[in-house]
């Protein structure tokens, strides 16, 4: 393993290179191996100035975040830094890439920092719940006026290179390699007789509203971001930035840090970001297996669902033949598209030329043939078997050979689709969540026959469009619905035991679910919900109580927001939902014909039985292998269900709480509920009688 610290002289100019791959995170090894390179440099006759920069494809792009889990060893980052920023000369940062975190501090502590043009500096800190921890909250606001600096921060958005040239953060902008820019900048500031500039003697920028500013922020924190530390931190560190000496603000920075990096926010968050990464490895797929080259996407069914994953492929470049059945759909989902790209160059998102080049990717045609040359087709019509394999059968007689046959359905059968076809090794379940072209999840549905080839490459066009994408087995429901079934059907049973709806989605909210279910359902349709479990009556519970509130609304023709009213009325413009004290009477009247004890649960109970029924079919789906690993199911609600990033997926949650106190918890329900749907699963049962954990359980699968 080479040195992940060299120098080099360049005539009266010393260039340190930072190689640590794949993206130059700092570890011990390069904390090391700058205190010796700056060491040696310090005083070093004939170098007149120092230019640091990085190998590969980025500058530092932050702390290795392994280190957490260890802790940080000498030469811890403050040493370095300060080292880097009392050298004798001029040190000049060469940036190109994503300087995040503790790049982003790295070259904060150099004197002068030159980007290319397609830079980026951040600090995403908060994203794994800790805040920066060397020297950023300290150093920024000294560089960048004070409020740059809180958004910077708090939003963890990266600031492109011009942007931080505007801001202060950065000195030159090119467009060309960095490096020898870097160069002709030190040796300019020599002749000039610059020397160094040293961030820490800077006054802070801006500081004139501070108070109100923070203020305003902790303010809206305690709003948006909820229930954890890192953000209220965060103001508290740059406070001390604006209110004590340099050195002072460091140690509260440094303290605050360490704290926040042993708190459960952050393990939650470190596990999100090593499990968002862990999907793409299939167990038992070998991982050379390369994936089939997707050049152009056919789209059957131009609806809401169809026009959003339109969008995603168009979005980045992909050309999109979308098929209907009618040139009445057809124009009516064009013209959503288009609608919905225009909200975005409204809101400044996307440039009004974008609009028409992406719109320009997509051809609608009535006319299958036109999918023949289709490296990928995804059928997304409405949720009817027959109707669906219809389609694959037509595909099948159109498609090349080697297209793969994608089904967007959320509840079928992909295996009996599949056997349409005469090419079910060709067959894969792509479940986007809707509005597709916002959510972030995509369930890759691994169906009987679907060849490991056909896998890679979802998970492949996955990353292309900027999706998560997490491979489950064929079962009803997939993962994410199947776990909420469970949950749900508490949520609901929680009403007719007397909590209205606000209770319940208040008790779920204020745990941190970013919308409490029936307000959920309302958002969706309650007859989404009704209409689905209407086609598999057979399969459910014999309890006339089982989704029974969801019915009485159905009934009633109240469907949520589209009819203006459904758990809750809408009445305003804005669509806030209020209580609807008639729906409460009825639920409650309905309750009484039902004879459903009064439990009237408290804002505990609703949030134990809603999360340990979902963490306990959590657990049935890793039994069965319809979830590879239980870090999968995490991303799948962090990604796709609202669930709360820093409690860190239902199973991480689970394990925070403790297996044995989920264990006792259902097993107390089994008498004092109903116990048809209080059955422990068998490795709940087994992993919490042996004081284990789901995290422990997915450590040995994969040994
Ligand atoms: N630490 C350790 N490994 C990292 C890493 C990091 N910071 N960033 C990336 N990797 C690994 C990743 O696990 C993957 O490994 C490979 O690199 C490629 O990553 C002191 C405390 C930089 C935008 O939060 O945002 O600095 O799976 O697939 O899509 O105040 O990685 O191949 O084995 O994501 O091109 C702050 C996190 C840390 C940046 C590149 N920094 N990383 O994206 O590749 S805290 C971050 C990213 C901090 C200081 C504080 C992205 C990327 P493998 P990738 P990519």
């Amino acid at each position: 393993m080479s040195e992940p610290v060299t120098f080099s002289i360049a005539g009266d100019v010393a260039v340190v290179m930072i190689d640590s791959p794949p993206v130059n995170a700092v570890n011990q090894g390069v904390r090391a191996g700058l205190k010796q390179v700056f060491t040696e440099l310090r005083g070093k006759p004939g170098i007149k100035a120092i230019v640091l920069g990085c190998a590969g494809k980025t500058f530092v792009a932050g702390a290795d975040i392994k280190e957490f889990d260890t802790g940080i060893a000498a030469p811890g980052y403050h040493e370095v830094l300060r080292l880097i920023e009392d050298s004798l000369v001029p040190v000049v940062a060469a940036v190109q890439g994503t300087a995040l975190g503790a790049g982003t501090e790295i070259a904060l502590a150099c004197h002068y920092r030159v980007a290319h043009e397609a830079a980026r500096f951040g600090l995403p800190e908060l994203s794994l719940g800790i805040i920066p921890g060397a020297g950023g909250t300290q150093r920024l606001p000294r560089l960048v006026p004070l409020e740059v600096a809180l958004d910077m921060a708090l939003t963890g958005k990266p600031l492109p290179a011009g942007k931080a040239a505007e801001a202060g953060l950065a000195d030159r902008v090119v467009g060309g390699e960095v490096m020898p820019a870097a160069l002709a900048y030190a040796r300019e500031l020599v002749a000039s007789g610059a020397g160094p500039r040293r961030t820490r003697e800077q006054p802070v920028k801006g500081k004139e509203g501070a108070a109100e500013l923070f203020a305003a922020q902790r303010a809206q924190v305690a709003k948006t971001m909820r229930n954890r530390q890192s953000p209220i931190a965060l103001i508290t560190a740059l406070q001390a930035a604006v209110e004590q000496p340099f050195d002072e603000g460091l140690k509260v920075e440094g303290r605050l840090s360490s704290q926040l990096e042993q708190a459960t926010e952050s393990k939650a968050l470190r596990h999100l970001f090593y499990a968002e990464r862990e999907v793409r490895k299939i167990p038992g797929l070998a991982a050379n297996i390369a994936p089939r080259p997707i050049a152009r996407v056919g789209i059957v069914g131009a609806g809401t669902m169809g026009g959003g994953i339109a969008m995603c492929c168009a979005n980045v470049g992909i050309p999109v033949t979308l098929v209907d059945a009618t040139q009445q759909n057809l124009d009516r989902g064009m013209a959503t598209i288009r609608k919905n790209y225009e909200r975005s160059v409204s809101r400044g998102s996307l440039k009004p030329e974008q609009l028409e080049e992406r719109i320009k990717l997509i051809s609608p045609t009535l006319d299958y043939s036109a999918l023949a040359n289709a490296d990928l087709i995804i059928e997304a019509v409405f949720e009817n078997l027959a109707l669906k394999k219809e389609i694959f059968a037509k595909l099948d007689a159109v498609a090349k050979p080697g297209a793969i046959l994608g089904t967007n359905t959320s509840t079928l059968d992909i295996d009996e689709i599949a056997a349409v076809t005469r090419r079910a090794k060709d067959v894969i379940g792509l479940h986007f969540f809707s509005p597709a072209n916002v959510m972030q999840l995509l369930e890759i549905v691994q169906a009987g026959k679907t060849a490991p080839d056909v896998v890679v490459t979802a998970l492949d066009i996955a990353k292309r469009i900027k999706k998560t994408g997490v491979v489950a087995k064929v079962c009803y429901g997939f993962i994410g619905n199947r776990m909420m079934d469970p949950y749900g059907r508490e949520a609901e049973r929680c009403v007719l035991e007397g909590a209205t709806p606000a209770q319940v989605d208040g008790a779920l909210e204020q745990w941190g679910m970013a919308m409490g279910i029936l307000a959920v359902y309302d958002m969706a349709g309650v007859d989404v919900g009704y209409l689905t479990r209407a086609e598999r009556k057979h399969l459910l519970p014999d309890d006339p109580t089982f989704y029974r509130p969801t019915a009485v609304l159905y009934e009633h023709g109240w469907l949520g927001q589209k009819s203006g009213r459904g758990y809750y009325r809408y009445d305003g413009a804005d669509r806030k939902r209020t209580e609807d004290p008639e729906v409460i009477a009825l639920l409650q009247e309905e309750a009484k014909r039902l004879d459903v004890p009064q439990r009237k649960p408290g804002a505990q109970e609703i949030q134990e039985r809603c999360l340990y029924a979902m963490i306990n079919e959590g657990a049935l789906l890793l039994e069965e292998g319809v979830a590879l690993r239980a870090s999968d199911i995490d991303v799948v609600y962090t990604a796709g269900y609202g669930f709360p990033r820093y409690r860190g997926g239902p199973m991480f949650y689970a394990d925070t709480v403790g297996l044995k106190v989920i264990y006792d918890k259902i097993m107390e329900f089994q008498k004092t509920l109903d116990p048809r749907y209080w059955q422990p699963a068998p490795l709940l049962k087994k992993l919490a009688l042996a004081g284990s954990s789901f995290a422990q359980w997915q450590a040995e699968q994969s040994r």
